[in-house]
């Protein structure tokens, strides 16, 4: 046989086209998309199914510990199992910083917990709290060349804040290695201001989350993080966007030409700030940062991810337990500073945007896979090994069943949380058949992959980092400040 695998019959969408073909697999590789194919050794019919290039979930965090300490519930087999399960075939968790922690000890805590237990292709994002000489000169461009080649930074979180001098600092040496900065952009003393404020007057409901990280401190940071960028003319990323104005400021700054990119997450199109308002702690389950804000900022975030504002649709998987050991860390007695900040959404991220976009005739098809999977491999550089239905491409494929209905429960799910935000939702299609690597993972609703068989996936320059060259060279930046980067 030519081919190990045909998929046949189905019908094939990518970010650019959708029609009917046969897709031959060998070795793991798309090797032929053609109608009429010759039949492989084994081979799918998918007839009535949607094939779409498996989802890229490029922000989730497994193994990892909290900011305050708290250990994610997922580890890299329930994290990798539950992507899979939702039609994503590859994963860019964290490997996070703590300040002490040396870079490339983290960096290989990470990679052997992965190696052990994943079942999809991965890689990794640094998380970097502490940029010293030593992380500058040394550990930063050997990760970097070891192909983890982003790297995300906190505006806000006392254990992981960096100044605008260290964001500069941070931003010149992306630049000079090729690496793409992530932004977690919030003010922190608005935050912290407001929070005292409510902890004095004893309000520490989950609400008050809400209320402490108000939309401007994330509009401020991001406007802040906008103009660090322009100043250096250097790309960055802000990750989960949330509010309407942060919307407006990026596509403005994309206007003036600035090299900004964003990414949101299903929590910030299909939860309010009226989730974290319910009796006792049940709101603490909708606690993320930023919180989810209102119904204009979810209609800004439709928007921005339709215009290309927002580039790229995440996870921000952040899976704590509704428990002690997670979101409750004291019992009764926990307040909205104390709990863990984030919801699930591995499982959960493309059958939500499938449904709620694509079903209900808000987003294309094709916007469906640029935004869950081709611009996120384009993003951070795993293009065009992931994230497109190409010959010579992975073959990650999810089969999906259009019509199917499904009512969410978290225990159809396969994480480890416990719950799920979405709970009693119903979703139009399903991805029923998924594909890493050529191996038929999910079939039947059964997993069919050993603990290990994803393997890390070393990425090159992300595509901002090749633009931001050529551009360079055409000088868009003063003489003087150009030599101060270098
Ligand atoms: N930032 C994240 O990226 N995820 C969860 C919480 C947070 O602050
Ligand atoms: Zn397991
Ligand atoms: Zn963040
Ligand atoms: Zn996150």
């Amino acid at each position: 046989h030519a081919y190990d695998l045909t998929v046949r019959n189905g019908r094939i969408s990518t970010d650019t086209a959708t029609f009917e073909a046969d897709i031959g697999i060998k070795d793991g590789v798309i090797v032929a998309i053609e109608k009429n194919l010759a039949p492989g050794r084994e081979d799918i019919d998918a007839a009535g199914r949607w094939v779409l290039p498996g989802g890229v979930d490029s922000h989730v965090h497994v193994e990892q510990l909290s900011g305050m300490g708290v250990m994610c519930a997922d580890d890299f087999h329930s994290a990798t199992v539950s992507a899979v399960f939702g039609g994503t075939t590859t994963i860019i968790p964290f490997a996070a910083q703590h300040r002490g922690m040396s870079i490339p000890a983290v960096i290989a805590d990470y990679a052997a917990l992965a190696r052990e237990k994943a079942v999809i292709d991965y890689g990794f994002h640094l998380i970097l709290a502490n940029p010293d000489e030593t992380a500058l000169t040394v550990d930063l461009p050997e990760a970097i060349r070891n192909g983890i080649t982003s790297l995300k930074v906190y505006m806000t979180y006392d254990k992981l804040k960096l100044d605008d001098y260290q964001l500069l600092d941070v931003l010149a040496l992306a630049d000079r290695e090729g690496a793409l900065v992530m932004l977690h952009a919030e003010n922190h003393d608005m935050i912290r201001w407001l929070a005292q404020r409510l902890l004095e007057r004893g309000l520490k409901a989950p609400k008050f989350h809400g209320v402490a990280h108000d939309p401007l401190a994330e509009t401020e940071a991001t406007f802040r993080a906008v103009s660090l960028s322009r100043l250096l003319d250097v790309p960055v990323l802000i990750v989960h966007v949330a509010g309407e104005e942060t919307v407006k400021v990026l596509r403005d700054a994309r206007a003036l030409g600035a090299q900004v990119h964003a990414e949101s997450c299903p929590q910030y199109l299909f939860l309010t700030a009226e989730d974290l308002d319910q009796p006792g702690l049940e709101g603490a389950k909708f606690c993320c940062s930023p919180p989810p804000r209102d119904g204009a900022s979810q209609e800004a975030v439709w928007e921005g991810l339709k215009d290309g504002t927002l580039g790229v649709f995440s996870s921000d998987h952040a899976p704590y337990r509704f428990d002690e050991t997670g979101k409750l860390p004291k019992g009764e007695e926990t307040g909205f500073k104390d709990m863990a900040n984030g919801v699930p959404g591995i499982e959960l991220r493309l059958p939500l945007l499938f449904s709620e976009g694509v079903m209900a005739g808000r987003i294309t098809i094709e916007q469906f896979v640029a935004l869950t999977s081709t611009n996120h491999a384009r993003m951070y550089g795993m293009a065009p090994q992931k994230g497109t239905i190409a010959i010579g491409s992975d073959a990650d494929l999810a089969l999906w069943n259009p019509e199917r209905e499904t009512t969410v429960t978290w225990s159809m799910l396969h994480d480890n949380v416990g719950y799920t935000p979405y709970e009693g939702r119903t979703l139009r299609g399903w991805p029923e058949v998924v594909l890493s690597r050529g191996r038929v993972v999910v079939k039947d609703n059964t997993l069919n992959a050993e603990r290990g068989s994803g393997r890390y996936v070393a990425r090159g320059k992300p595509e901002p980092m090749q633009r931001a060259a050529a551009r360079q060279s055409r000088g868009a930046l003063s003489a003087w400040t150009k030599g101060m980067k270098a």
